[in-house]
């Protein structure tokens, strides 16, 4: 049976995709659906205003938005919705994305932006943001996130023992 399409992830371009396809795998892991669509701010504002303007009735739940450079993407969505908005600055080669990352962060009073770092790591945080807006609706969620900090302290506990016993061994 196909997932209930409950995110919508956009993209400025394809060429975005490999620097942020960790917002689907972060999905993914909590078996929440998506729709992936590459729509252009600048280069296709008509089918953004389509997008954003209908994605509520449509029955999603909050939309993360990609974009590189001047990356406007987010924003223009969040204009056109009331669903929770996250935007992701995508890497570029001016200093590590810092040009995204101001475009995407530096929203005008009244239309927020829920912005994420540059990065992978930025990129599963807009993953996992996304499954914690929607769990405040949904136990089941809900307590998929709670087991999912379980292991996190699980993970980073075997980490730091690891490392004692490294700094144990005679150098
Ligand atoms: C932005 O321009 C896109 O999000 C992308 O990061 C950047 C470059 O796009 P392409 O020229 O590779 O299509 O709108």
């Amino acid at each position: 049976m196909e997932k209930n399409v409950r995110v919508g992830i956009l993209m400025g371009s394809d060429s975005d995709w490999e620097k942020i396809n960790g917002v689907a795998k972060a999905l993914d892991e909590f078996n929440v659906g998506y729709e992936i669509h590459v729509m252009s701010a600048h280069r296709t504002p008509d089918k953004v205003l389509e997008y954003a303007s209908t994605a509520k009735s449509r029955g999603l739940g909050v939309i993360i938005a990609a974009a590189g450079g001047a990356a406007h993407l987010a924003g223009v969505v969040a204009s056109h919705t009331t669903l929770p908005v996250i935007g992701v600055p995508v890497k570029t080669d001016m200093m590590g994305g810092l040009d995204s990352l101001l475009s995407t962060v530096q929203m005008p009073g009244d239309v927020p932006v829920a912005t994420v770092g540059t990065g992978s790591g930025g990129a599963r945080n807009a993953g996992i943001l996304a499954v914690q807006i929607l769990a405040t609706g949904d136990p089941t969620l809900a307590e998929a996130l709670v087991a999912f900090k379980e292991k996190l302290v699980a993970k980073i506990a075997a980490k730091d023992a690891a490392f004692q016993e490294k700094l144990s061994q005679p150098s």
